[in-house]
This record gives structure tokens, C-alpha cells and sequence, in this order.
């Protein structure tokens, strides 16, 4: 268009007609529109659309980091975090809990996610949907949160079978055994002075550098360390450090925080903590918490499926799966264990919603279609299909077996489904995956869509704990066989210890190549103060009483404290291998929920904790188990339960 200098118009006005203008003002306005019309139309992962777009308008990224749950995605992580936090910095802060709650994925990335993962199940779907929605709906208008005052924690207690803490809080008799006990108490001190006083309110201590980390996990929740070890402190007897602790969660835990979580995560060490911490104590300040904190984790459910994806912002509500993931699935062990909790929160506010999500996870997994009965890794929260045939007992699947069998524990034996899908399961994994070594081991096998890769990670070795528990629930003629594979298991995870140079574990250990437990990459010989194999020592001890696991977690506590006590804290290690250690100056939480806990109820009498009384959720924190028929008949008047 060329314009021409007219006489009597302004040199301001760029010499143009009024009627010119209106056009090329009009032209303008439609070229502004266009463009932001056009950011809708960009992948969710283009950062100009976060940018411009509000949360409320915009579809969460497919970012994310990888779960605590399986080391490659461990290593993963610290690039997909650097993404993510790129895209936190520029996110505004506030939104209201209502909106969050009943957000709604926006169709057009539903539709592309649907297109990636098939959509096979639609027919089932629309049956979960609508549940999923009217569930959300009543998340959004009904009184639920921390004002329960229908649950009595004093009718609680008398339906315990056992006074929690036992007698003289589980102390055993044999000095050798409380002299051992004693030296855990005093690991668990040095951990937690330490952090207290390098990393206090920060999620973990990192004892080289005598500082504190935050990291991306807990979507800016804060004081990890502090919630992990609650129960940890209580169960021990360290009074004063516990009062720091509840102190610090009276003064100093926010929940209104405004980043990205793993929803795993959150639920097993937060909300698991607090509702531990609260059963054991009594604190109603626990109780209102871990509501609160429940009721944030809620939007997550808001798929098509009700499958949640495994990051949520915890100010928004806006959720999305990892960005490893294939085809924006979710992970079969962060969907898969929320179960427990999420059930003791229904119990505790009598609000049915929390039971109802996971109540509608368990039954898509009930009714899909299993390739040789087994799980596999990848689910789409669209289509509720498999993503991908990628089986494993370790990382990415592991807890959600766990929750099986722990979930129909946890309801006094009642919880027939859960029963019936762990057997199968179990049966399904000893058939395809269960594998004996040329030296005579037996170990898990991951299966990639029916190819065996003979390796076993740490993170499977709690497996040999959770086969005993459930030895004695399946066919009674199969109580044995359960056994001697929990046995056999251990075994392994311990020879995966004694075959280093330090007697700790690689974080993955194979079966071929010549290899028999031992990590043959340098990848996988690193160790985080993971507890999993000392899990398994301490639930084979209360089933057998057979010494060797004692001795076994004796063992492990002589080789942390050789290779992983350093002078501020407890380090992981980065080659199992090496004579001389290098340390990655991070002491996690997990080491002070879990590691140092189970070593402790190994040392301690059966009446520490009781298994007729208590499950502990994957990351160590006991809850109880429901009696219904007791709290609704008003308590075991005729038992007296003391502490
Ligand atoms: C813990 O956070 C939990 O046990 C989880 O289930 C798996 N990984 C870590 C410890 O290794």
C-alpha cells in the first residue's frame, strides 16, 4: 500500500486520512489478534506461550523430572529440572483453591495426547470420566479438609491390638543387640544434628559443603528432612528433636506454596509423614496438615481417566506428566502408590473423595487388559492404555505392588480385590520375570515387551520384605514357597552388598555378561543411602527370626559408617567398587524416614511398631491399619492400650 502526503494533514498523523487510518488501525488490530490467537495453536512446551498465556488458560508443559523410583531417570533428572525451572521463574504466583480444584484440561492437548497414546479403551473411558468429574466436583463444593471432628483418636487407639511403642519402646532384652540399637540412635542424632544445624527448613542436608538443598521434587514445599523423620525421632525416644520438629511444622511449614511437585513424592513423604506423625502422636496439628496438603494433590485427578499425571503445580493446580514419559504417560508406581494414603485421608476427614480417586485407579488396572498378567510401566491418564511394555519390580513400578498387598493389610483383611490383584500379579512376575543365576541366585528381571533384561535394581530389592508379608494371605499350601523366594530374594540383595569393596549395594546389579550381582557399568554403581535391602532384612527378621539378618544390618551399619558418615552428615557414595569413596554430598531424607528407621526395628523387639497393628507406606512411615468393625462399634471397650 503506498501512502500519499495529503494537504492539511498533520506530520503526527504520518500524513494519512482519517479513513486511511481506521483501516491500517483495523489492519493492526486483526495482526495482534492473529498472533495471539496463534499461541494457542503452539506446542504447550513453547515458552512464549507460558509466558503470555495465564495458568488458568494454559495447558501444563510436558516437562518434569524423573521419580524417586528409578535411577536412569534419577540421572535424567537434572536436565529435564533445569527446564522446569527456567519455566517456574516465570510464572505468576496466586490462584484460588477453587479454581484449582475444578480446573479442567483444555481439549485441544487432550486431543494430541490422545492421538499419541490410541485410543482403544474410549468406550471404558467415558465411565471413568464421568466419575473422575463429578468426583472433582464435589472435591470443589464439599466441606472437606482439616475441620474433621468426626474421626476420635481415642477410639482409634483402642481398636490397636498393641500399644505402638510395645514395652520399654521396644528394647531388647540381649545387650548386644541394644548396644546395636543404641548405635542407630546415635546415627539417627548425628544425622539430624547435622542437618539441623547446616540445612534447617531446607528438604536435605548436604553435609561436604555444610548447606541445605531445596531441589525441584517438592514443588517448593520445604523442611522434607523434617517431616521424613517425624516419626523416625518419635519412635526413638528423641524428645527434643521431635519438638523441634512439630515446632517447626507449627511455625514454619507453608503449604501454600506455588511450584511444581511430583505427586509421588508429595504424597508419600509429606502427606505419609504428617498422617504417621499425627496416628502416633495424636497432634491434631499433623491431621489439619496432611488435609490440607491432601486437598492440594486432589486437581490431579482432573484426566479423562482419573489416572493423575505425575507433576502438579501446588498453587495452580495444573498438572502434567514427566516430560521423559513417552506420549505424556503416567508412571505405574507414582498412580499406583497413593492408595494407603489417600485412604487414611477419607478415614480422617470423613470425605469420601480422597478413597474414591484411588478406589477409581484401582478399578481401571483391575479391568485392563495385562500382557502376560503382568504391569507394565507407562499408563496414558487419556486413553487408560499401555504406553509401552516395559516391566519392572524395581524403579517405575515397584511400589505400586507394594500397595497391593499393603492396602488389603491396611484394611484388616478385608480388601478382597487388592488380595486377588497382588497373587495374580505375583504370579505373573514369578513366571515371566523370577530367574535363577548360573551361580544359583535368584533374582527380578526387568521384561522389555517379552525380552528379559537380567538386572536387578535396588529399588527391587524391598521386594524379598514384601513377598514374606503377604506369604501368609495367599493359598495356605503356597505359604512356604512365598517364603523361601522372600528368603532367596534377600539373599541376593545382600550378596549385591558383599561382592563391593565397600559391603553397600550398586544402585543396579546384573546377570549377564558374566556378571552375577555386580554392576558392570559405571552408571550403575553409585549409592544414595537407599534403604530398600535393610527393608527387606528387617521384614525377613519379624517373619523368621533367623539371626543372619541381624547380623546382615550389622553389617550395613559398619559399612555406612566407614564409607558414608563424613564430618557433617551422612554422604551417598558415588562407586560401591572403590576403596576410596567419592561422596555426593547429599544426605536424603529417605535415609533418615527410612534406612535408619528399619535398622532401628531391627535391632528393636517385634512390639516396636507391631505388623498386627501398623503397614508402613513406601517410604517408611506406619499407618494403621483400619478396623472398621471396631470404630464403628465404638472402640474395644474391654482393651486397655497403653504406651
Ligand atoms: C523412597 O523414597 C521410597 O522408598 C520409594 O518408594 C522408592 N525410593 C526411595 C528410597 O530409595
Amino acid at each position: 500500500m503506498v501512502f500519499r502526503k495529503l494537504p492539511g494533514v498533520s506530520a503526527s498523523g504520518m500524513g494519512l486520512r482519517l479513513s486511511q487510518k481506521f483501516v491500517f488501525l483495523l489492519f493492526l488490530s486483526g495482526l495482534v489478534t492473529l498472533c495471539f490467537g496463534a499461541l494457542f495453536f503452539l506446542p504447550d512446551s513453547v515458552r512464549l506461550k507460558r509466558i503470555f498465556l495465564s495458568k488458568t488458560d494454559t495447558q501444563p508443559v510436558t516437562v518434569g523430572s524423573g521419580s524417586e523410583n528409578d535411577a536412569k531417570e534419577h540421572l535424567k533428572r537434572a536436565k529435564d529440572q533445569e527446564h522446569l525451572r527456567g519455566i517456574t521463574s516465570g510464572k505468576g504466583e496466586t490462584s484460588t483453591k477453587l479454581k484449582s480444584l475444578s480446573r479442567k484440561p483444555s481439549v485441544s492437548h487432550e486431543a494430541t495426547e490422545e492421538r499419541l497414546a490410541g485410543g482403544k479403551a474410549q468406550e471404558d473411558l467415558t465411565l471413568f470420566r464421568s466419575k473422575a468429574e463429578s468426583a472433582s466436583e464435589r472435591a470443589t463444593f464439599s466441606n472437606h479438609g482439616a475441620s474433621s471432628d468426626t474421626f476420635s483418636y481415642n477410639k482409634f487407639k483402642q481398636c490397636l491390638l498393641k500399644a505402638p511403642l510395645g514395652r520399654e519402646q521396644g528394647r531388647p532384652s540381649d545387650p548386644r543387640t541394644a548396644e546395636r540399637r543404641d548405635k542407630v540412635k546415635e546415627m539417627m542424632k548425628f544425622a539430624w544434628d547435622n542437618y539441623k544445624r547446616y540445612a534447617w527448613g531446607k528438604n536435605e542436608l548436604r553435609p561436604l559443603t555444610r548447606n541445605g538443598h531445596i531441589g525441584n521434587m517438592f514443588g517448593g514445599l520445604k523442611g522434607a528432612t523434617i517431616i521424613d523423620s517425624l516419626d523416625t525421632l518419635y519412635i526413638m525416644g528423641m524428645t527434643e528433636e521431635y519438638n523441634d520438629a512439630k515446632e517447626w511444622v507449627q511455625t514454619s511449614l507453608d503449604l501454600n506454596s506455588n511450584g511444581e511437585a511430583s505427586l509421588f513424592e508429595v504424597n508419600i513423604r509429606y502427606v505419609g509423614g504428617l498422617l504417621s506423625a499425627y496416628y502416633l502422636t495424636g497432634e491434631e496439628l499433623f491431621k489439619k496438615k496432611a488435609m490440607e496438603l491432601g486437598e492440594k494433590l486432589l486437581p490431579a485427578f482432573n484426566t479423562p481417566t482419573g489416572i493423575p499425571r505425575g507433576v502438579i503445580n501446588l498453587g495452580s493446580g495444573t498438572s502434567w506428566s514427566w516430560g521423559w514419559a513417552s506420549a505424556g504417560s503416567s508412571i505405574l508406581a507414582e498412580f499406583g502408590t497413593l492408595h494407603l494414603e489417600f485412604v487414611h485421608l477419607s478415614e480422617l476427614s470423613s470425605n469420601a473423595i480422597y478413597k474414591e480417586k484411588v478406589m477409581n485407579i484401582r478399578k481401571l488396572l483391575s479391568k485392563i487388559e495385562k500382557p502376560h498378567g503382568l504391569y507394565p510401566n507407562f499408563l496414558s491418564p487419556v486413553s487408560g492404555n499401555w504406553v509401552q511394555h516395559h516391566v519392572s519390580i524395581g524403579g517405575l513400578g515397584d511400589s505400586f505392588y507394594e500397595y497391593l498387598i499393603k492396602s488389603y493389610l491396611m484394611s484388616d483383611k478385608t480388601d478382597e480385590e487388592a488380595k486377588k490383584m497382588y497373587y495374580s500379579a505375583l504370579e505373573a512376575i514369578e513366571a515371566n520375570l523370577v530367574q535363577k543365576s548360573p551361580g544359583g541366585l535368584t533374582y527380578m528381571a526387568e521384561w522389555r515387551g517379552g525380552i528379559l533384561d537380567h538386572k536387578m535394581g535396588h529399588l527391587a530389592c524391598f521386594s524379598g520384605g514384601m513377598i514374606g508379608i503377604g506369604a501368609d494371605d495367599g493359598v495356605p499350601e503356597k505359604r512356604q514357597h512365598y517364603l523361601d523366594l522372600a528368603a532367596e530374594i534377600t539373599h541376593t540383595c545382600h550378596e549385591s552388598y558383599t561382592r563391593s569393596a565397600t559391603k553397600l549395594g550398586p544402585e543396579a546389579f546384573r546377570f549377564d555378561g558374566g556378571a552375577e550381582a555386580t554392576a558392570t557399568r559405571l552408571s550403575d554403581r553409585y549409592y544414595i543411602l537407599r534403604p530398600e535391602v535393610i527393608e527387606s532384612y528387617m521384614y525377613m527378621w519379624r517373619l523368621t527370626h533367623d539371626p543372619k539378618y541381624r547380623e546382615w544390618g550389622w553389617e550395613a551399619v559398619e559399612a555406612l559408617e566407614q564409607h558414608c558418615r563424613v564430618d557433617s552428615g551422612f554422604s551417598g557414595i558415588r562407586d560401591v567398587y572403590a576403596t576410596t569413596v567419592g561422596h555426593d554430598n547429599m544426605q536424603q531424607s529417605f535415609f533418615l524416614s527410612e534406612t535408619l528407621k528399619y535398622l532401628y526395628l531391627l535391632f528393636s523387639d517385634d512390639d516396636l511398631l507391631p505388623l498386627e497393628d501398623w503397614v508402613f507406606n513406601t517410604e517408611a512411615h506406619p499407618l494403621p491399619i483400619i478396623r472398621d468393625s471396631c470404630l464403628q462399634d465404638g472402640g474395644a471397650q474391654d482393651k486397655t492400650v497403653s504406651e
